[in-house]
């Protein structure tokens, strides 16, 4: 009897300290943010396979799969502080083919209050950009080139892929490709490379947000802004291929910083 007693202490104690330990820290004063991804071109939702879209450079073309990665997205308040979000699970793939991964659903309790933008990393940074870190499909298929990227360029940014009308008015296919790039000496000898993944913050993403309210935010990518400010990109001068053309590359990324927008803030019910 005495013994059943201790144990009876014991596992008491063992349950009450199990709880507190395992307990979710439920926030009364914080919020929950969901983004949604969406892919548009000029002005409207992006409609793949269809030849009927034309950049600045006068190209025709038409997109079949995006697909990208989106990282450190950031929270910033008026006084100069930040929030990353998403703890390790600092990046998100995007695949035109997956619908599933048009939404990210964040498990980070986001503080009420006010909050000044949003920004966000296009690409991942070279630091986290580790050559085998996904180790399953679909990421795992970003892989970029070890010799094209080196220990810190493990994988694509982005994979947009279509056709445009080339100048002898074929239809050609294009692989508009960003991940790290290569410095070349005379000979083409590659003898360094290049970081392109840039951090971008987004016009117009000054939100707020109260206690247990969840966001859903839109991040929009506007296709056709890879290839129309400041850089006209012309697929007949640059080519097809991106992946060993830094000058191509660089283009995009200077062009990138007005690619993304916010497409919506809707407060959802939540559950
Ligand atoms: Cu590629």
């Amino acid at each position: 009897m005495e013994h059943f007693k201790y144990f009876l202490i014991i596992c008491t104690g063992f349950l009450l300290s199990c709880n507190s330990d395992d307990e979710p820290k439920k926030d009364s004063t914080s919020g929950k943010i969901i983004f949604n991804f969406e892919h548009f071109a000029d002005g409207k939702v992006l409609d793949l396979d269809n030849l009927k879209y034309t950049n600045a450079a006068g190209n025709d073309y038409e997109v079949t799969e995006v697909q990208w990665f989106i990282s450190d997205l950031t929270l910033h308040k008026s006084d100069g502080s930040k929030m990353q979000l998403g703890g390790e699970d600092f990046s998100h793939y995007i695949d035109t083919n997956i619908p599933s991964t048009y939404q990210w659903e964040l498990p980070d309790e986001i503080p009420a209050g006010d909050y000044a933008s949003i920004s966000m990393v296009f690409g991942i940074k070279g630091e986290k950009n580790i050559p085998f870190y996904y180790t399953d499909s679909p990421e795992s298929n970003m892989a970029w080139p070890i010799n094209l990227g080196g220990d810190n360029g493990g994988y694509h940014y982005m994979k947009l892929n279509g056709f445009w009308m080339n100048a002898n008015s074929e239809r050609q296919p294009f692989n508009f490709h960003l991940g790290v790039g290569q410095e070349r000496d005379a000979d083409n000898k590659i003898i360094g490379f290049i970081q392109n993944w840039f951090e971008v913050e987004l016009p117009a993403s000054a939100f707020s947000i109260m206690a247990n309210e969840h966001k859903s935010i839109n991040i929009r990518m506007n296709v056709e802004k890879w290839w129309d400010q400041p850089n006209e990109y012309d697929f007949d001068y640059y080519g097809p291929m991106t992946m060993q053309n830094q000058e191509a590359m660089a283009a995009g990324v200077e062009n990138g910083q007005h690619v993304f927008t916010i497409g919506s803030v809707v407060t959802v019910p939540s559950e």
